[in-house]
């Protein structure tokens, strides 16, 4: 049986602040249609796909806070994603800011598979930026503030023929986030990223380095654990803020196999075979043969790193 999956990496430009919900939903719709003429099986949508990226702003108000969240999925505003892409027959993923029934606030996406039911969810783990104000910064970067470390892990989940993970823009740039998905076998790993093209904290840090730090990551992922990643961004001016941009879709080889080349909504596309996985996962990623266990203890004992003493 073939384990080719066509895969559309569905890049949004720019979402302002003053953007509803239901007028990214129809962005997202029109590059639905573009995957269904491309006869993709799955697309995959950046992280907080409905709103624009609001940690960036600093809020003190519950209500407001709470206002760009979703507390139910679908809802009235993504049913007809939902709808669409199940009448396509196409799997879906992407990234929205859920307010749980218990009142927990979580960066999370969901893994939709072609029946239009949700298989799959998880909830960012490594989230960056800071909690309070922080004058100091060129713009803010407030997860810690609105968001809770997930709860989930980083589970896998066979469908769609194969073996499929999930995680969250900053969680790209932890090599332990693959290897716990390598470790249970993943073949494709998608996730969506908001990633500002400056650095907040030291600004001769700008789009060309970012960029290069940005597909270093993907792209060390993918080869180290012999994995398919499709990472997709938002790209351009939100509110002010310019966002990288530069989604890709990476081989188990870590090479580049289809790249945006806009900052706007833009879908990639490429055919994914799973069975490619296999090769580095039998031979120089055969972990079972070549991991040393004995010598990693370190790496779940402590999180920050400890130099030795003078
Ligand atoms: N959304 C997100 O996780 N963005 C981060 C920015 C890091 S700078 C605080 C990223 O890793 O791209």
């Amino acid at each position: 049986m073939s384990r080719i999956l066509r895969v559309g990496g569905a890049q949004l430009g720019p979402v302002q602040r003053a953007e509803s919900r239901q007028s990214v939903v129809r962005r997202m719709l029109n590059l639905l249609v573009q995957a269904k003429e491309n006869n993709c099986n799955l697309v995959v949508y950046p992280e907080l796909a409905l709103t624009t990226f609001f940690p960036r702003w600093y809020m003190t108000d519950p209500t407001e806070i709470d206002s760009w969240f979703e507390r139910d999925m679908p809802n009235a505003a993504t049913r007809p994603l939902f709808e669409t892409a199940a009448n396509y027959r196409i799997g879906i993923s992407f990234g929205y800011a859920e307010l749980t029934a218990e009142g927990h606030h979580f960066n999370t996406a969901i893994l939709v598979d072609p029946s239009g039911g949700i298989v799959g969810k998880y909830r960012k783990v490594h989230l960056p930026g800071h909690d309070e104000y922080d004058p100091a910064r060129a713009f803010q970067h407030l997860e810690k503030r609105y968001f809770e470390p997930g709860d989930l892990g980083f589970p896998v989940w066979r469908t769609m023929t194969g073996i499929v993970g999930m995680c969250i823009c900053n969680d790209r740039r932890w090599p332990e986030t693959y290897r716990v998905m390598g470790l249970q076998g993943v073949e494709l790993i998608v996730l969506g990223y908001n990633t500002p093209s400056t650095n907040s904290q030291k600004s001769d840090e700008g789009p060309k380095k970012r960029q290069f730090h940005n597909r270093l990551t993907v792209q060390a992922g993918a080869y180290q654990n012999s994995t398919w990643v499709v990472a997709v961004a938002k790209g351009g001016t939100e509110d002010g803020h310019h966002m990288l941009a530069g989604s890709v879709v990476v081989n188990p080889d870590g090479e580049i196999v289809a790249e945006a080349v806009t900052e706007d909504d833009e879908l990639i596309v490429a055919d994914i075979d799973l069975d490619a996985t296999a090769f580095g996962k039998k031979t120089i990623f055969d972990f079972a043969r070549h991991r040393r266990i004995e010598h990693y203890g370190i790496i779940t004992a402590q999180t920050g790193a400890v130099p030795p003493p003078e």
